[in-house]
């Protein structure tokens, strides 16, 4: 018996316990590519750890960091003429016309997220390495490397703090005197390196514009007016052992254990602020470090753990029995993805979203990315911007439901921004007078007006007015899950009635006497008329009317809660039934045309026409059965092969269609494991998925699938209106038992629940600010009326 508590001791002490894991990656190589690192952040600092063992790279990112300087909205001041004679060829259906016409409604494009720079540790021990092991823990947001090389065991401990403002990396060695390592600092973009006072400084500004081949030219850093600057600095706590250094490298020798203390800053200030003449980064970098550095390692590390857990242990998930075994996560991927069962990486998957969004989205007015924060390119795909016709929407879904309420403040910040810009672009693109609008396309500036460098681009995707009308519903959701009044009144409400403003200046009467939008385009799909014309700009677009329904919806309840407004909230009653009304195609598909016409590419990814569905509500299997078939009708054809993003969309509209087994198989496809991009192998495994770092693959590398996707496990099991929470409404056959803790219904509860055998068991209801909602489950309701922090257990 003794000697088996050694045993278990061992496994413990190595942190290699033999039940798979439901919060550790971990892997028994260092990472060679990107789709293979190891991710830490404290929502503004992005670090991506490689854990090499001769040399270790880390990607560093501030949030802040972006090409450019706040955008002149009034870039395009007459685009707005132009309308008229769109519509005009429109209602004359000569879509060719109106689609050469729709250019002229364009303005540049967004700006780029920035890289900041690389530190690298070089060590100095050389030798054969064995037993080599690298891990992250999302339970605590810590990565960890481990090897030996003669015997000595080598360790490293990396985590980024946000009470602190600082990474950390502590280096350790198993024996006396035997560490020693160089750092160094690089950047892509323009930057000095110097070493003063035993501090590796590097001081940098990102280019003013993306332009061809992203060079950052260098007559840029000599204009004090333009651009944002940045600085990382670094410095070494040893505790024994020495300190060296030469003009570019800083380091350690003979140590037995240093910690290495970096913090990063830009003089980014706001979307509006001149980030070179009001804002500063190297004193920032410097006062956090000096904070940071006069405190111990261990204390960092608590109050870091401390401030992550507060967020992450308020949701938990089980999913029952697991038999799969215990792989490094690579090879466990893999071995999921040839159809074996293991729930515990179901629940890491989640989780991993949830530790994602918590790592990344923690700076007002600026919302995680395309890649979150984590982008070492230059050039990175889609400039690494808010795409805003899905992709920065889709970052957000989880936030509420799984209990992040506080990381969709950013977002809801970078929407504070948009209403400024946006109604610059509301009038000189559209020729509205009144609310603000918002396009394909924004970045760290706000920036709304549609993209398309002034007529170059394709209308397909670049001209598409509708992203503020997307965007005011995540207001609403925010308020209707956190019952924040306050927020509403004080800053909510006028922004979504800004956006409401908008839509009602935008919409036109068709030949039917019904509302429309003219021009419309619906995200990134092309339709084909009877003629055989292959175009995007037409009139009445499904998704158009969709988002506009749920804008107007939303912003009447907002106003009743309110009790403000019901003039207005008056004209969006009326206007809401004159909306041109849904169609049914004659394949039995909710159209996405205002005609009945084919679509260029039907298993197109974008989904607009099923808005409604998910992420809107006016679409449901119980209040539009016949909408929610036709829906159902579309997701088949469309079939369930797409990319990253898509198929987290596909996975919550499954959900919302109550069929949790097609809504589970695509959640299985969603974590295909696919190979790094760069990886050259004799059979590439592509296409949308997983990469091994559990990093969403659309391919690229793209955040948005991760988020959709954890985003859908809860809705699979909780979904909410104002008046009613559906109980595991989507279970799907393979988690038959289970429990969850923590997930977020709206009207201000919390839900906690069991179920065996797919038969829920117990419910408890945790009422946030007091309220009354209905219990549905099957054919089962039950209201209840909870006040402010109660909670009621309910054996079902
Ligand atoms: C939208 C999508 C693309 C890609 C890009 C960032 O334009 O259609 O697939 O995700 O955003």
């Amino acid at each position: 018996m003794k000697k088996l508590y050694i045993v278990f001791a061992v496994f413990i002490f190595c942190g290699k316990l033999t039940a798979q894991s439901t919060h550790k990656l971990w892997y028994k190589q260092p990472a060679e590519f990107f789709e293979e690192t190891l991710v830490l952040g404290n929502g503004k600092m992005g670090a991506t750890v490689f854990g090499g063992v001769n040399s270790d790279k880390i990607y560093l990112n501030d949030i802040t960091l972006w090409s450019g300087e706040p955008v002149n909205a009034n870039m395009n001041p007459e685009a707005y003429k132009n309308i008229p004679a769109i519509r005009e060829a429109l209602k004359n259906e000569n879509y060719k016309l109106a689609e050469e016409l729709n250019k002229k409604v364009q303005g540049k494009n967004a700006e780029s997220f920035a890289p900041l720079g690389t530190l690298e540790i070089i060590n100095s021990n050389k030798g054969n390495v064995t037993n080599y092991y690298r891990e992250l823990d999302i339970s605590n947001a810590i990565s960890k490397v481990s090897y030996e090389i003669d015997g000595v065991k080598y360790t490293r401990e990396y985590f980024v703090s946000a009470p602190d403002q600082i990474m950390i990396i502590k280096m350790s060695s198993s024996k006396k005197g035997a560490l020693s390592f160089d750092i160094n600092s690089s950047s892509l973009l323009q930057s000095k390196v110097v070493v003063k006072n035993n501090i590796l400084e590097m001081n940098g500004v990102a280019p003013i514009h993306e332009n061809k081949g992203y060079a950052v030219l260098p007559q840029y850093l000599n204009i004090k007016e333009r651009g944002t600057r940045y600085a990382s600095l670094i410095q070494i706590k040893n505790t024994d052992g020495t300190i060296t250094s030469t003009d570019k490298t800083l380091g350690v020798k003979d140590a037995t254990e240093a910690v290495i203390y970096v913090s990063i800053a830009t003089s980014f200030k706001g979307f509006d602020v001149n980030p070179s003449i009001d804002g500063v980064a190297e004193p920032i970098a410097k006062s956090n470090l000096n904070k940071a550095f006069s405190k111990s390692f261990d204390k960092l590390k608590s109050a870091h753990i401390a401030d992550y857990q507060k967020f992450h242990n308020r949701v938990s998930l089980d999913l029952g029995k697991t038999t799969a075994p215990d792989l490094p996560t690579d090879e466990r991927l893999l071995r999921y993805a040839e159809g074996n069962e293991d729930k515990n990486l179901e629940i890491l998957y989640f989780q991993y979203g949830r530790y994602l969004l918590i790592s990344s989205s923690r700076t007002l007015g600026v919302p995680a990315n395309l890649q979150g924060l984590w982008n070492p390119y230059l050039n990175p795909p889609w400039s690494c911007d808010y795409t805003t016709n899905i992709n920065v929407e889709e970052n957000y879904w989880l936030a509420e439901n799984t209990n992040l309420s506080e990381m969709h403040l950013p977002l809801l910040g970078l929407i504070k921004n948009l209403s400024v810009t946006g109604k610059v672009t509301a009038k000189t693109f559209y020729g509205v007078d009144k609310g603000w609008a918002a396009a394909h396309n924004s970045d760290i500036w706000a920036m709304s007006n549609p993209v398309g460098q002034f007529g170059k681009e394709d209308p397909m995707w670049a001209c598409w007015p509708l992203a503020g009308a997307w965007l005011s519903t995540h207001i609403w959701e925010h308020y209707v899950f956190t019952q924040d009044k306050n927020y509403l009144k004080n800053e909510g409400y006028s922004l979504m009635k800004g956006a409401a403003e908008f839509c009602l200046g935008w919409l036109v009467v068709d030949k039917n006497g019904n509302l429309i939008t003219s021009p419309s385009t619906s995200p990134e799909n092309q339709y084909r008329t009877p003629d055989g014309f292959v175009g995007a700009t037409l009139y009445g677009g499904t998704g158009d009317l969709a988002m506009i329904r749920e804008c107007f919806d939303k912003t009447i309840k907002a106003s009743k809660v309110l009790n403000i407004d019901a003039d207005f909230r008056g004209k969006l009653e009326e206007t809401l039934v004159k909306l041109h009304p849904y169609q049914i195609g004659k394949k039995g598909n909710l159209q996405e045309w205002y005609f009945d016409w084919e679509d260029k590419d039907p298993k197109h990814r974008h989904q607009s026409q099923l808005f409604g569905l998910f992420p809107g509500d006016h679409i449901t299997p119980s209040k539009t059965p016949d909408l929610a078939e036709a829906s159902r009708k579309t997701l088949e054809i469309k079939g369930d092969e797409t990319t990253g993003w898509s198929k987290g969309w596909r996975i919550n509209l499954w959900a919302r269609l109550w069929d949790g087994n097609r809504a589970y198989k695509m959640f299985r496809e969603l974590l295909r494991y696919v190979d790094p991009d760069k990886k050259k192998t004799d059979k590439p495994r592509r296409g949308g998925g997983t990469y091994p770092n559990l990093f969403d693959a659309h391919p690229p590398f793209q955040i948005d699938g991760n988020f959709g996707g954890a985003a859908a496990v809860a809705e699979m099991l909780v979904q909410s209106n104002e008046n009613e929470i559906r109980l595991l409404p989507a279970l799907p056959d393979a988690w038959e038992s289970g429990s969850v803790k923590g997930i977020c219904a709206r009207g201000g509860f919390e839900v906690s629940m069991e179920w065996n055998s797919k038969t829920l068991k117990t419910v408890s209801v945790f009422s946030k600010n007091g309220g009354k909602t209905v219990l549905i489950y099957g054919d089962k309701k039950q209201t209840v009326t909870l006040k402010k922090g109660q909670k009621l257990e309910i054996n079902w």
